[in-house]
């Protein structure tokens, strides 16, 4: 079993104050860790926030998510908002609008952001990669040259039209390889907010 899926699973169990946490029968040693950490960090900090950079409406049934690359210094700047090798995780509902207001604070380089299928072990490179949702993409994000510079802006919307676990990833070549993805997933239940661990 892939050890993110595990992992997101310890959490779902987790929210969902199940004990099932451990269940799965075919536990290797990297499972074990994987579980013990969710379950540890679980406790004091995966519960479901609204942070300040997350607004949610649900009367209009719409996100939107001011994501920042380069926010801090970690992960050599390769992250959003300060998060990275998929150590935050935003849930939005089902059949909701998100808009992304994405910003490139990285002095040094050229940054990209959409919502990828893979959730962990990215190739190096992309071609022509296809957003999960219409739309979930920065302009030319494969492209170094020109993708979202040092100082720049854009906005894009897409609706969340397929329940699942996804991420948002960097295009950038070899940014997501490196770490520059957190997680994005679409809940079936409603649930909404953001995870970190
Ligand atoms: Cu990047």
């Amino acid at each position: 079993m892939n050890m993110n899926r595990f992992f997101a699973a310890g959490l779902v169990a987790l929210f969902g104050l199940s004990a099932a946490c451990g269940g799965g029968g075919d536990g290797g040693a990297t499972e074990q860790v994987a579980t013990e950490e969710a379950v540890v960090e679980g406790e004091e900090t995966a519960s479901l926030t609204t942070p300040d950079w997350m607004t949610v409406d649900e009367a209009s049934q719409t996100v939107t998510l001011d994501i920042v690359a380069g926010k801090d210094d970690s992960n050599n700047r390769w992250n959003f908002n300060g998060y990275s090798r998929g150590n935050g995780a935003i849930v939005v509902p089902l059949g909701y609008a998100v808009t992304i207001n994405f910003r490139n604070d990285d002095p040094n380089i050229a940054h990209s952001i959409g919502v990828d299928t893979g959730t962990g072990d990215f190739p190096a490179t992309f071609q022509d990669p296809e957003p999960v949702f219409a739309g979930a993409i920065s302009a030319a994000a494969t492209s170094m040259q020109e993708a979202t510079q040092p100082g720049e802006s854009e906005s894009f919307s897409f609706t969340a039209d397929a329940a699942g676990e996804y991420s948002l990833i960097c295009y950038v070549p070899a940014h997501a390889a490196t770490g520059m993805w957190i997680r994005f997933t679409v809940s079936s239940d409603g649930e909404v907010g953001f995870f970190s661990y």
